[in-house]
């Protein structure tokens, strides 16, 4: 369903060509009846057969959208119709009548919209659980590579023959030269991986789609973590590249001073996405879209933040039924997140508004507020483009502080809330395969390769690959001990890593420092009696996805028994901040909180499936598998007295310093034994 969404779904299908769907005729477009005869039942061919209906569903609202147009996923009326497409995916009976519905609507509805729409469902529904979502950037390969490739990816499926195609690479620096600062740290906001989290996030997270979607444990605050989690990670490159932290986009009524020419080209969709000069004279306007139906002022935004804010410092918010809830310690961030985020389950949306939403869609449509000139969005219309922008962050950090300035009303965590009594961390190691010193990260650039010819519609078959590259970092472990002068018990790991100097070269204060903490991972142990060894390699970060279910081999996606591809999660490769050449000191932080305080009893029992990214994207339908709360023990403001990282430690925890060094080209090829470690004990 998702193989060259532009081509009608009975065209011959699969890496191969070899797969058919044997359509009912009344689902073909009628202009195509007669080709679908010719070319039904393809000799060879793996068919298979879609039942008709019974009734057929009414799409008339979301065919609305052009085919060729752009979605966003943030434009109100676009979501309203991804939300009936959804729930029509949803309530599908059966397997067979949701391929059915799925196949109906395949060829009418506008490909961005469908395949958001239907990997929601598949990620959803009970009977399509364990189905690994499409790689969108195969299917997709013009929201996330180079326009300028696609003209000769084209010379090569037209002129060379399958098996002596070439390689078409990227380079590094398609978007901007060095003349352009922000365009030091282009690799991270362009990286494949990241967006294609990005994307995922908001595929397990939708904010639309009725309750059996939407309605998730803690989803309001994961939108704040994870996004925090955006910025941290986003901060700890700007530092690594001599750049300032992030200003917060406060005054929309100013010129937005970085600029951002994305130079994605359009396959599907019949515009590019338009760039937005630096400093230019453009800035944000009131919107008045006839195209999507679209009307608000930056006078609405700036209300409903007033209004957020007017909740926040009296610590309650007002319900549509006119009752005020409490923002307390547990829940109150959560009721936040879904209200700022404007989800479906905003508690009251006629009085706060659609605050983060319309950010994006006034920042997206900056270049043509009134449609005068009949353009489409830039890239902060789409999820799996808006992170490309450095606007994205600016605009991002605006939303946190107001989750910030959430967390500062709490009361701090005291020694209790933080201690682990009887339990003490003695050491806390960090050592790199092939480093014969201990606490340094090593990054360097890596190059991959990733079919498109399953996003390029009407261009034969085989496959072409186009080469990028990206950061990486050498595997590495962290080797912890830990004394339990207590009873067995089940202890929780937490490991975070920030910046240990701000962008001037002073030590940074833990309460600024707090808010530049990125999880590197978590995990359970238990705790025997006496001294405690761990070990933990990097690759089994609870914040990453395994590097293939970025990098895909797509032969591997056809294989059933190779399970599930579960692709919401930070990459793998860019677990690692970029850090310096000379080295970036930072400070890595491990603790070991009380399991027992930690642990989620979900009714339905132990989850089995996509575990790997749990800090950032939960367990799919499950409770988020931690008690306390996300990014805790940062997430609030630290007890009275104490104003750096020394003095925050209890003796369950322990601050290692640590250096980051950076080779500016290729590392060596595969090292010749992968698992091997220098140093076996720390
Ligand atoms: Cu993920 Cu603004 O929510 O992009």
């Amino acid at each position: 369903m998702f193989d060259r969404p532009a081509e009608p779904l009975f065209v011959l299908k699969g890496q191969r060509r070899d797969f058919q769907f044997d359509i009912p005729e009344e689902f073909v477009n009628t202009r195509f009846k007669k080709t679908q005869r010719k070319i039904q039942k393809q000799a060879g061919a793996n068919i298979l057969k879609i039942k008709k209906l019974d009734v057929l569903p009414d799409i008339s609202f979301p065919k609305q959208l052009g085919r060729r147009e752009q979605f966003s996923h943030f434009v109100p009326k676009h979501r309203q119709m991804t939300k009936q497409l959804v729930q029509m995916l949803m309530n599908s009976s059966d397997v067979e009548s949701f391929l059915s519905t799925s196949a109906y609507c395949r060829d009418q509805i506008n490909p961005f919209m469908y395949s958001y729409a239907l990997a929601v469902a598949i990620q959803h529904r009970r009977d399509t659980m364990g189905l690994t979502l499409p790689h969108v950037p195969s299917f997709f390969p013009e929201r996330f590579f180079d326009g300028s490739v696609f003209s000769k990816v084209r010379n090569e499926v037209f002129n060379a023959a399958a098996e002596d195609r070439d390689v078409i690479a990227i380079p590094r620096d398609f978007t901007a030269s060095d003349l352009e600062p922000e365009h030091r740290v282009a690799y991270f906001r362009e990286d494949i991986g990241v967006n294609l989290h990005h994307w995922n996030w908001h595929v397990y997270y939708p904010g639309v789609g009725g309750p059996e979607v939407v309605a998730k444990d803690r989803r309001g605050e994961l939108f704040y973590y994870m996004h925090a989690q955006l910025l941290a990670r986003y901060n700890f490159d700007r530092l690594s590249n001599n750049l300032a932290r992030v200003q917060r986009l406060l005054n929309w009524r100013k010129p937005i001073e970085e600029g951002y020419f994305p130079k994605l080209n359009a396959i599907i969709a019949t515009r590019v996405w338009q760039p937005r000069p630096a400093n230019s004279v453009l800035k944000l306007s009131d919107i008045s879209r006839d195209d999507m139906q679209l009307d608000f002022d930056i006078l609405d935004l700036e209300r409903w933040r007033d209004r957020i804010y007017a909740a926040i410092s009296s610590g309650k918010v007002l319900a549509e039924n006119n009752t005020y809830v409490p923002l307390d310690d547990y829940t109150g961030i959560d009721i936040l997140g879904n209200m700022i985020e404007r989800s479906d389950i905003s508690i009251n949306s006629n009085l706060y508004g659609d605050l983060h939403g319309l950010g994006h869609v006034a920042i997206a449509l900056v270049h043509d507020p009134d449609h005068k000139h009949l353009e489409q969005a830039g890239v902060m219309g789409a999820v799996e483009t808006a992170m490309r922008d450095p606007v994205f962050y600016r605009w991002h950090s605006f939303i946190n502080d107001m989750f910030v300035a959430h967390k500062q009303t709490l009361q701090p965590y005291t020694e209790q809330e933080l201690g682990f009594r009887n339990v003490q961390v003695v050491r806390a190691d960090v050592e790199t395969q092939y480093l014969d010193v201990l606490n340094e990260f090593s990054t360097f650039w890596e190059e991959d390769d990733f079919n498109v010819d399953r996003g390029l519609d009407f261009m034969g078959n085989g496959t072409v690959r186009v080469r990028i590259t990206h950061l990486t970092h050498t595997p590495f472990r962290y080797l912890i001990q830990v004394n339990n002068a207590g009873p067995p018990r089940i202890g929780t790991v937490r490991i975070f890593m920030a910046p240990h100097f701000d962008e001037r070269g002073i030590q940074l204060t833990l309460r600024d420092q707090r808010q530049h903490f990125i999880e590197m991972d978590k995990f359970q142990v238990r705790l025997q009696t006496g001294p405690n060894q761990i070990e933990r390699l990097s690759r089994l970060s609870s914040v990453t996805i395994p590097r293939e279910n970025t990098f895909r081999d797509p032969a591997q996606e056809l294989n059933a028994d190779a399970g599930e591809m579960c692709t919401c999660g930070w990459p793998q490769h860019m677990l690692v901040p970029r850090g310096k050449v000379k080295g970036l000191p930072a400070d890595l932080f491990v603790m070991v909180s009380d399991g027992a305080g930690d642990q989620v009893r979900d009714p339905q029992g132990p989850p089995n499936t996509c575990t790997d990214a749990h800090s950032l994207c939960g367990i799919r339908n499950r409770m988020y598998p931690d008690r306390r709360p996300m990014g805790y023990p940062f997430d609030r403001l630290p007890r009275a007295g104490v104003t750096t990282l020394q003095e925050f430690l209890l003796p369950n925890m322990m601050v290692t310093p640590v250096v980051i060094r950076h080779t500016d080209g290729f590392a060596p090829a595969a090292p010749p034994t992968p698992t091997r470690f220098l140093r076996l004990q720390p």
